[in-house]
């Protein structure tokens, strides 16, 4: 089983968190933030990756602090989960659309931390939830998981639609670049015989 469990600690947060790559989207969530556990819980659910993510934060202050260490706690899961990365598809990408947004997502699980992020939101807020911390999270996940990973909006309107294309476009080419190829199982899928930077 492709696992890891993350204990993370700072004055400013406080996170347990443990993935399976290989499960079924079986997701435990509790950030504190209403909307943050909504994102999670269906990055889960579409990724089939089982995620329990207990975040404690400084929410009285804001809730950056939060969504940035919960990203990369994740990330750093899913890079210690995918151990030498045998036998993985590596790369997807995919378009997802959320009735009149669609967002494109790219992905290389390539040890090669990088994020393009063309994802432009017309309000500040959803609900409480600062909508400049969509970027925050997925920038502090692809550092921490060793990813290339490139999203972009090309039309929404519906800032909650916007928000859920990326984490479901995300989560689509997690599920399908973290599984095993059958074609290809046991090897290692990059020319330098091995991934990680
Ligand atoms: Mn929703």
């Amino acid at each position: 089983m492709r696992t890891a469990s993350i204990t993370r600690a700072t004055k400013e947060t406080d996170i347990r968190l443990a993935v399976n790559l290989d499960g079924t989207g079986k997701a435990t969530i509790a950030t504190g933030v209403g909307f943050f556990d909504h994102m999670l819980d269906l990055l889960a659910r579409h990724s089939r990756i089982d995620m329990d993510i207990a975040a404690k934060g400084d929410l009285h202050i804001d809730f950056h602090h939060t969504v940035e260490d919960v990203g990369i706690a994740l990330g750093q899961a899913v890079r210690q989960a995918l151990g030498d990365m045998r036998g993985m598809t590596r790369y997807a990408s995919l378009y997802m659309p959320m009735d009149e947004t669609l967002t494109r997502v790219a992905l290389d699980i390539s040890g090669r931390p990088f994020l393009v992020f063309r994802t432009e939101f017309a309000v500040a807020k959803i609900g409480e939830f600062d909508t400049e911390l969509v970027r925050e999270f997925f920038q502090a996940f692809a550092i921490n998981a060793g990813v290339t990973l490139h999203v972009e909006t090309l039309y929404g309107a519906n800032a909650h639609h916007i928000a859920e294309s990326c984490f479901k476009g995300l989560a689509r080419a997690l599920r399908a670049a973290v599984a095993i190829d059958p074609a290809a199982a046991g090897e290692i899928p990059s020319t330098k015989g091995s991934l990680g930077g």
